[in-house]
């Protein structure tokens, strides 16, 4: 089915008919993580999250200052990078943020386009276009930088058919845990600082082209203690999703607070992964290891039925199975959605992931804000900084 097919269905068209088409976003390339340890943070997202590897470069390959692993699933692809010596500006990142995601890449058909439009449009540059070349072709990669420290890379790889990027090898290992059925990259999340999310609004609208288009204040995101503001950026195909989180005053600390706190600043918070199966996923995940947010309370589950409404009847999920997992469930005008909630993946309470599985809906869960704001917090009481 094509993308434009799929557009006329769901009325993107309509929704999407404000945002320009100065900076067309063909999906998501890579995410790229700084890391303490890239080895080490490579086998774990190989044996808790079912990524398979792709590539590999450092000084087995002639890199002298860093080492990446590149993992795959499906549509998703994750870089994990390490500083090999004392120098590198890597360890800035790492000593500053933990852990983190650093780049945030976008496939484009015209790297060099992207970039002139971008930064005309007042983008910062962080990498001028750069041509990069082996034997299976050529790459253009050009970068500008985002909220805090983090980056939107443009990658344009029409003349390239090697695994991953000029530079690095086929990464074959002997070690190859199954997938657990993640697809693709559904939305990412940056928290940015107090009273700063209009701007970077304001910014993904003027610079990239993209739209707004769902809001959440802090009367509709909070519990008795915390609350948060949200809006939704598109780009104009839908691809692309960025929600931008402030802080907002509460009777406790909010977790975007506690976000910017330990990160040192504004960056991604989360990453939404969908599954088309999202018991077997979050099934497979736990007997691996992976820490999900507690469950919401059984007045949750039993108010599902008269939460849901009609939608309900399209159910396929027995709501019993998902309750035993964890997994939250919302419904909007054009269908549902089921999504579950990591625990942070390092230990600085920064960035966490998020799986998802839309069955028609296009938003956010925001019937299952307050319930997962209250899980969140069962967390923060842990560590003292609600
Ligand atoms: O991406 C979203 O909007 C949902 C809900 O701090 C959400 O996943 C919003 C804010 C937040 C955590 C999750
Ligand atoms: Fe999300």
């Amino acid at each position: 089915m094509s993308k434009e097919v799929k557009s006329v269905e769901f009325g993107l068209e309509k929704i999407f008919e404000g945002a320009q088409d100065f900076l067309p976003l063909l999906g998501t390339d890579y995410i790229e993580f700084i890391v303490g340890n890239a080895k080490q943070a490579a086998h774990f997202y190989k044996t808790a999250f079912g990524f398979q590897s792709l590539a590999y470069a450092g000084l087995e390959t002639g890199v002298r200052d860093r080492a990446s692993y590149v993992l795959v699933q499906d549509k998703i692809r994750i870089v994990l990078t390490t500083p090999l010596t004392a120098e590198s500006s890597l360890n800035d990142h790492i000593v500053k943020h933990g852990d983190g995601v650093k780049v945030v890449a976008l496939w484009v058909e015209d790297a060099r386009a992207a970039y002139q439009e971008t930064t005309s449009r007042g983008a910062k540059s962080y990498m001028e276009p750069v041509v990069e070349q082996d034997e299976f072709g050529e790459t253009v990669r050009a970068g500008v930088y985002t909220y805090g420290e983090t980056v939107h890379m443009f990658v344009e790889r029409k003349n390239y058919n090697g695994v991953f990027l000029p530079g690095f090898v086929k990464w074959e290992s002997d070690y190859n845990p199954s997938s657990v059925g993640l697809k693709y990259v559904d939305h990412m999340v940056g928290n940015v600082g107090w009273n700063e999310m209009n701007t970077w609004v304001k910014w993904y609208e003027d610079v990239m082209g993209f739209v707004n288009f769902l809001s959440f204040d802090d009367k509709q995101i909070n519990t008795e203690y915390s609350a948060l503001m949200s809006k939704v950026m598109s780009n104009g195909n839908g691809r692309i999703k960025f929600p931008i989180n402030e802080p907002a005053e509460g009777k406790k600390k909010s977790q975007v607070e506690e976000y910017l706190d330990f990160y040192n600043g504004p960056g991604v918070q989360h990453i939404a992964v969908a599954t088309d199966d999202i018991i077997k996923t979050v099934a497979a995940m736990k007997s691996r290891g992976v820490e999900f947010l507690s469950a919401p309370p059984q007045a949750y589950y039993d108010m599902i039925p008269s939460r849901l409404g009609v939608h309900m009847d399209m159910m396929k999920e027995d709501i019993s199975e998902l309750q035993k997992l964890g997994i939250m469930i919302d419904a909007d005008e054009e269908g549902y959605l089921l999504q579950i909630f990591t625990k942070p993946v390092e230990d600085r309470p920064t960035l966490f992931f998020e799986i998802i599985q839309r069955m028609g809906a296009r938003g956010f869960g925001a019937g299952n804000f307050k319930a997962l704001f209250e899980s969140i917090e069962r967390e923060q009481e842990k560590r003292g900084t609600l």
